[in-house]
């Protein structure tokens, strides 16, 4: 076997550290314990069945579950916290007791605060510290990895938000004030993940900007996450060709784990996904795919 590889070829460039540590990109399994997620919309409401399908989704490969009681789909209501703590708090705890590194999706201090209580090791906030001004204090003081994606504003409005130049220098930028902002605030360096923020004040041509120079948010110097699966631009890329109308949500996991080949192949340290099993074997085949590798693959060059 070829011992000369190429760049990036399916493994991480950065790991977090108080994370797994894997010679490939990692899979986030999705748990969303919400009535109106657009992906899975309220499958995983019931807290016991939510866990239930944690469990199947740690079986079928996932390296991290990611627990969400708030549904950011575009146009979203934002449940009350009272709600979102009872929605999430019960499958954090049972979860994490099963040893399985749990992650709590939330833009709430509050909410992130009683999730670690409760076993979760890893704080996802889509809003990357702009939502609630506790959550990067508290962060720090946890001392837990956190995840920062870029975002312009909560659900209600964000589309209007989607007007850029040029997208990946203004997210990468965006990305840049915010881990200022997070070092300022305390958190490690070596604590922090970014994430371009698929799907959140972008339409179908920024993310698709974003997945094909992802080298250049890997490039940041910390590990990175992405977020695409089941999302719009998909179903729109997959529409069907007669009525024009999009492929549904859950018929989207095959598109999900092209992309997961693809940003694994650039470098992602952590793909967040609804199907593990088709990403979980994706990712395994590109990090080997890039040890046999020689060169670097036309597709994988960066811009
Ligand atoms: N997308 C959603 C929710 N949480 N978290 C991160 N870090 N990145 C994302 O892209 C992301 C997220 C919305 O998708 P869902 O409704 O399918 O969970």
């Amino acid at each position: 076997m070829s011992t000369t590889t190429w760049s990036g070829r399916g493994v991480p460039a950065q790991h977090p550290r108080g994370l797994p540590r894997l010679d490939r990109t990692l899979v986030m399994g999705v748990v969303n314990v919400t009535p109106d997620s657009f992906s899975d919309g309220g499958r995983w409401y019931d807290p016991r069945r939510a866990v239930a399908h944690g469990l199947a989704l740690v079986d079928e490969g996932a390296d991290i579950l990611d627990v969400g009681g708030e549904s950011t789909r575009p146009g979203a209501v934002r449940p009350p916290v009272d709600e979102e703590l009872r929605r999430v708090l019960p499958v954090v705890r049972e979860l994490a007791a099963t040893g399985v590194a749990v992650s709590v999706d939330t833009m709430r201090a509050e909410v992130a605060a009683r999730a670690i209580e409760a076993g979760a090791a890893l704080v996802n906030d889509v809003s990357g510290g702009l939502a609630d001004p506790a959550m990067l204090p508290l962060v720090a003081q946890a001392g837990t990895p956190y995840v920062v994606m870029h975002w312009r504003g909560h659900s209600d409005g964000m589309q209007t938000r989607a007007v850029y130049g040029d997208v990946v220098t203004e997210v990468a930028d965006a990305l840049r004030l915010r881990v200022d902002a997070a070092l300022h605030a305390g958190i490690p360096p070596d604590r922090l993940i970014l994430d371009p923020g698929l799907g959140f004040a972008k339409d179908a041509d920024h993310n698709w900007q974003l997945l094909a120079r992802l080298r250049e948010i890997v490039a940041l110097g910390r590990p990175v996450l992405v977020g695409a699966a089941r999302k719009s631009f998909l179903g729109r890329l997959l529409a069907d060709p007669v009525t024009g109308r999009p492929r549904p949500a859950g018929l989207r996991d095959a598109a999900t784990s092209a992309v997961s080949v693809l940003a694994a192949a650039q470098g992602a340290w952590c793909v967040r996904v609804h199907d593990v099993a088709s990403t979980s074997d994706a990712v395994r085949v590109t990090a080997c795919w890039g040890r046999y590798a020689a060169t670097e693959p036309a597709w994988a060059l960066t811009p």
